[in-house]
């Protein structure tokens, strides 16, 4: 792959995270579109499309990766903190606030998380909605970016379904970038690599979703995935059904976006986990130019992709001077 389709696939996954949250916001707790007049379209003006906590979180782990040129669990919680109390209006989940506030209170990084749900630590989708800025930056070295994934969810998510989730959306990302577009993605095989990892982590019910996003995608009308997966706010129900509304339209993002909008529940985080995946599948260029136009912050999530597509290949010379 040329270095101008990879720094494209950058693009399209970081401003994928923003198109589907932005599209999906309006529509979030909803129980279902049965009507797709009443979705946005790819050729009409959406307006001012405005993110959510997803892109606003996201963005966080971004700059901080950008500033530390890697991963530093203290300085991506201090950003957490900071953006949320100058932006607190984006619609954060109920979890996050209270780990900013334990965070100020002097709670280490490393420890907030896990006092959160009784000390459970959380299994929301926020650690796995944000998480595709770690893909990006070491996207080649899949053992590295587990570890930074996992430790960047912990930050606010320290259950591990919260984690695995995570570090699911992750690999996700990072082998679809790998993978040239004008080769058809193998569902089957992805999801296959998915199972593995979460059976490997002992996440049994990730294995068991996922297990029906395979069964579900060849045949079963889009609706029985909500059945069958859900469409909540958990983790394990978020990530595998942006799974499957990615592979269900794996060629087009506007049809995988609306799919995760039309299923309804926590449309802007399964959208844009969704945006995220076709995204980085298929690059910058697949988005419709309306909607990237419409996007509020558009210059500045694409300067945060190629700052994040530098670091990615400073990363790999580096390995490379060390064989
Ligand atoms: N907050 C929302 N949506 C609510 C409406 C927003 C409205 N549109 C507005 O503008 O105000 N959306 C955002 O939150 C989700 C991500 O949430 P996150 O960051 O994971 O939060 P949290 O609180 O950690 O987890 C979410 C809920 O999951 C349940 N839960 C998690 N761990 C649990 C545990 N160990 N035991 C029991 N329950 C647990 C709780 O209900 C949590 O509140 C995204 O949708 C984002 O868009
Ligand atoms: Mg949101
Ligand atoms: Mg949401």
């Amino acid at each position: 792959m040329d270095r101008q389709q990879l720094r494209d696939k950058f693009r399209g996954a970081l401003l994928g995270v923003a198109v589907g949250d932005s599209l999906g916001a309006p529509f979030e707790g909803s129980p279902g579109l049965a009507d797709p007049l009443s979705l946005p379209r790819a050729d009409k003006e959406p307006g001012q499309l405005r993110y959510t906590d997803d892109t606003h979180m996201t963005l966080g782990v971004a700059d901080s990766l950008v500033t530390k040129q890697g991963f530093d669990g203290a300085h991506m919680a201090e950003t957490f903190a900071r953006n949320y109390e100058e932006e607190p209006w984006r619609g954060y989940g109920a979890g996050p606030p209270q780990v900013f506030h334990l965070l100020r209170r002097g709670i280490p990084w490393n420890e907030a998380g896990r006092m959160l749900f009784g000390g459970s630590g959380s299994y929301g989708n926020g650690a796995a909605m944000r998480v595709t800025p770690i893909a990006l930056a070491y996207y080649e070295n899949t053992a590295d970016m587990l570890e930074a994934a996992r430790e960047s969810a912990s930050i606010t998510h320290a259950h591990k379904l919260g984690i695995e989730g995570a570090a699911l959306q992750a690999i996700a990302v990072t082998l679809l970038l790998r993978e040239p577009p004008e080769l058809r993605v193998s569902g089957s095989a992805l999801t296959e690599v998915l199972i593995t990892h979460a059976n490997d982590a002992g996440a049994s019910i990730y294995v068991d979703k996922l297990r029906s996003v395979k069964e579900l995608l060849p045949k079963a009308p889009p609706f029985e995935v909500v059945s069958r997966v859900g469409h909540g706010i958990e983790a394990y129900e978020a990530v595998p059904a942006a799974l499957y509304c990615f592979l269900k339209h794996s060629t087009s993002f506007s049809e995988a976006v609306r799919l995760a909008i039309r299923l309804g529940g926590d449309t802007d985080t399964i959208a844009s986990m969704t945006g995220a995946l076709s995204g980085a599948y298929l690059g910058e260029s697949a988005i419709p130019s309306n909607w990237l136009r419409g996007l509020e912050g558009f210059e500045r999530i694409r300067g945060l992709a190629d700052a994040l597509f530098e670091i990615a290949l400073g990363k790999s010379r580096q390995r490379g001077r060390h064989k």
